[in-house]
């Protein structure tokens, strides 16, 4: 492999909708560039880019897939991202790590969810996007109608520079229109090789029409060039395609193109404008990094070969047979194989042993990473996604990706007891690989809980847990954590007295509870006077009272939020002792706190939904049918739709996302956090009583 400095080089992530085409599309650019060797399908699991078993297996990507084509003498490395929401994560990672996208739109299925959040995002970010049409050779392709929705949908700033020879069955090239040439592929042939011919005469009347909007749209982004096109003078191919390129960088253009990635037509003008209109990875906005430990001051970042070296590793995968494989963005300086270098973000050393750069799963050795270039490394220590590599000698870090925080929660565990261990290192490994999987331990229910961004992404998480780990382990309703409280306030005694032979037991307290406010927990205070009992004995009370209030009253769930004052008692000098007074200490809540009206609290989530207008009402019917308390509506600024503020009790949220998307069609965008514990209303806390006390009867404590 050539060496490729950043004026040469094109990082681009190719997003898009799930099924839309974006694997089978780098697949084949690799291929006709001749940087790959086969042409691969997914019908044979056989792409660049998917394969990792459970992709392969599902026929559709999970993991962001890096693969590269040189073309015309510059690299373009193409980041394959998947487009189910459920992995997002990946996707949002291609995109940061790529200076430009390519948004693919399958020609049947035309505009879809995933591609108007993509869009959406990379125009967050500022980014410069290609579409790109593809199918066009399926039954019912219609290049027009995908254009206008295009434009309806996304923005009126998309334009062709291509349009199709024929569709469907038909469609056999392509006539580009800055060139006034057609590509015609010979029937059959799939290897990317055409005819260049004059524009046939039966698209003649679709070029002048298309052509005619491209130079107008192409002049209204340039006063000099509006003014000459308004003189009628002619604007010639070069200046066109300069003055397309800076308003791709304004994101005031959007040129889109079609293809088939199966027959591999229209893929080399793909490649073509990609360098002829891509930004190259020298032209990468400047970054700032923290440097040092602290992270207190920063420093400014350029694709600079000279500058001191640093790269954030986009993603991590552990494989078996070859250890982690660390994907990464060398953003400035240069790298050399086997150099040595430094994890600022956790402060290790690391070898970059074999460097190389990623054809899909297959790693090509080099010796030398450019500023800008993408590469790939095995086996280093620790070093996690969104890590930054830099020097010893300029520790820096830099801004990481950001992650959409989990939707769905379940617990987890391992069919077989003995797999423990190897589930919770499994687990954080994943966790190490993919921000958006998360792994936690709820202790008061004491399970294992995993989440991620859908359902799907849990299966998967299961699946490679499976074979990458070897655990086996099943996903389960989470229990909800519900406490305890009580409403009114009682006293009473405790008393604990044992006479058995020799020495005995001797406890008394004289304790009143009372309710506290929510989140105080156990307000425990010493009333004693005179020494009713010695005061090394009072702590005792104390633990005896939080250990049966951990225990609860009414369905074995820890009670909470209470006063309790210890207002007098009695004892023995030789039988009492610590233990005695934490007897006397549970009996008296035991005997006290049934009194003061014991009720049931649920743990309740703040949620925030962002829904299209014409689903609303549904969604606020579902959220009052799972008790849900809506705080209020308002036109969300970030998102076309309304936003939705609500209280729900986590009991009602199980699986809420998916539920949501079900609604919505996938349209909603969710996001929730623990808001605190309330009150059950009876009937519902009826049930709850009802499940604990058939779980006693099933297995008695
Ligand atoms: N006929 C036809 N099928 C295609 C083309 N590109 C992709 N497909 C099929 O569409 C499905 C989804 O493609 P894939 O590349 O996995 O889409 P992705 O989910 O966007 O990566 C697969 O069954 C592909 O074989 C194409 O150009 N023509
Ligand atoms: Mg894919």
């Amino acid at each position: 492999m050539r060496e490729y400095r950043g004026a040469d080089i094109r990082n681009i992530a190719v997003v898009g909708h799930g099924g839309s085409g974006k694997t089978s599309l780098v697949d084949a650019l690799a291929f006709v560039s001749g940087s790959s060797k086969r042409h691969g399908s997914i019908g044979e699991g056989s792409t660049l880019t998917d394969t990792a078993p459970e992709e392969v297996e599902r026929g559709y990507s999970i993991n962001l897939g890096c693969a590269h084509a040189e073309w015309q003498g510059a690299k373009i490395n193409l980041l394959d991202t998947p487009g189910f929401l459920d992995f997002q994560g990946d996707a949002l990672a291609g995109l940061a790590a790529a200076d430009g996208a390519l948004c693919v739109v399958s020609a049947t299925a035309g505009v879809e969810v995933g591609t108007e959040r993509m869009f959406r995002e990379a125009m967050r970010r500022g980014d410069p996007v290609l579409f790109v049409v593809t199918m066009m050779d399926k039954e019912h392709a219609d290049f027009d109608a995908i254009y206008r929705q295009l434009r309806a949908t996304l923005t009126p700033k998309i334009i062709p520079i291509e349009v199709p020879v024929g569709e469907g069955a038909e469609f056999h090239g392509i006539v580009n229109l800055f060139d006034e040439t057609a590509h015609v592929y010979a029937r059959g042939a799939r290897s990317g090789a055409y005819d260049e011919v004059p524009v046939p005469d039966a698209v003649r009347p679709q070029y002048d029409r298309y052509h005619a909007e491209l130079i107008e749209t192409i002049a209204a982004t340039d006063d000099t060039l509006l003014e000459r096109y308004l003189n009628g003078e002619a604007i010639g191919r070069d200046e066109a395609i300069a003055a397309m390129r800076e308003a791709m960088k304004r994101l005031e253009l959007f040129p889109l193109f079609c293809v088939s990635s199966t027959l591999n037509y229209g893929t080399r003008a793909v490649l073509s404008t990609i360098v002829e209109l891509m930004p190259n990875a020298w032209e990468m906005e400047e970054l700032h990094a923290f440097t040092g430990a602290e992270g207190t001051s920063t420093v400014q970042i350029h694709a600079d070969d000279a500058a001191p070296f640093a790269a954030l590793v986009i993603k991590t995968q552990s494989e078996p047979h070859v250890g982690d494989v660390s994907l990464f963005r060398v953003l400035s300086g240069s790298v050399r194989t086997g150099d040595e270098v430094y994890n600022a973000t956790r402060d290790t050393a690391e070898k970059l042993n074999h460097l190389a750069v990623p054809q899909g799963r297959e790693r090509l050795e080099v010796t030398t990473l450019h500023a800008g270039d993408i590469g790939c490394v095995a086996k280093l220590r620790n070093t996690h996604t969104n890590d930054t590599l830099s020097t010893r000698s300029h520790p820096v870090r830099l801004p990481q990706v950001e992650y959409p925080e989990p939707l769905v929660l379940m617990a987890i565990v391992p069919l077989n007891r003995v797999d423990e261990e190897k589930l919770q290192a499994g687990l954080h490994r994943l966790h190490d690989e993919d921000p958006t999987f998360e792994v936690a331990y709820n202790t008061e229910t004491h399970e294992t809980l995993v989440s991620g961004m859908g359902e799907r992404h849990l299966e998967v998480a299961l699946a490679k847990l499976r074979r990458k780990f070897g655990v086996a382990a099943e996903l389960k309703r989470p229990r909800i954590a519900y406490r305890e409280t009580i409403r009114l306030r009682a006293e009473g005694q405790g008393r604990h007295k044992k006479q058995s032979g020799g020495r005995g037991q001797f406890g008394d307290c004289w304790v009143r509870i009372a309710p506290a406010d929510r989140g105080e927990g156990i307000r425990f205070q010493d009333h004693i006077v005179g020494g009713a009992i010695p005061s090394k004995f009072i702590p005792a009370v104390e633990k005896g009272i939080h250990e049966a209030a951990e225990r609860g009253v009414l369905a074995g769930f820890p009670l909470v939020d209470f006063i309790v004052e210890l207002y007098d008692g009695s004892y023995h000098t030789v039988d009492s002792n610590e233990m005695s007074f934490k007897m006397a200490g549970i009996q008296a809540f035991k005997a006290i706190a049934p009194k003061c009206k014991p009720v049931l609290l649920e743990p309740l989530d703040e949620v925030e939904i962002v829904t299209p207008e014409d689903s609303l009402g549904d969604v606020l019917g579902d959220l009052s049918a799972r008790r849900g308390q809506i705080l209020g509506t308002e036109s969300a600024d970030d998102a076309p739709g309304t936003r939705v503020r609500a209280v729900v009790p986590q009991s009602e949220l199980h699986l809420y996302a998916s539920a949501l998307q079900s609604m919505t069609h996938g349209r909603a965008l969710f996001r929730r956090h623990f808001r605190g514990y309330e009150e059950m209303p009876s009937d519902a806390a009826q049930r709850v009583v009802q499940e604990a006390s058939a779980r006693e009867e099933a297995h008695p404590a």
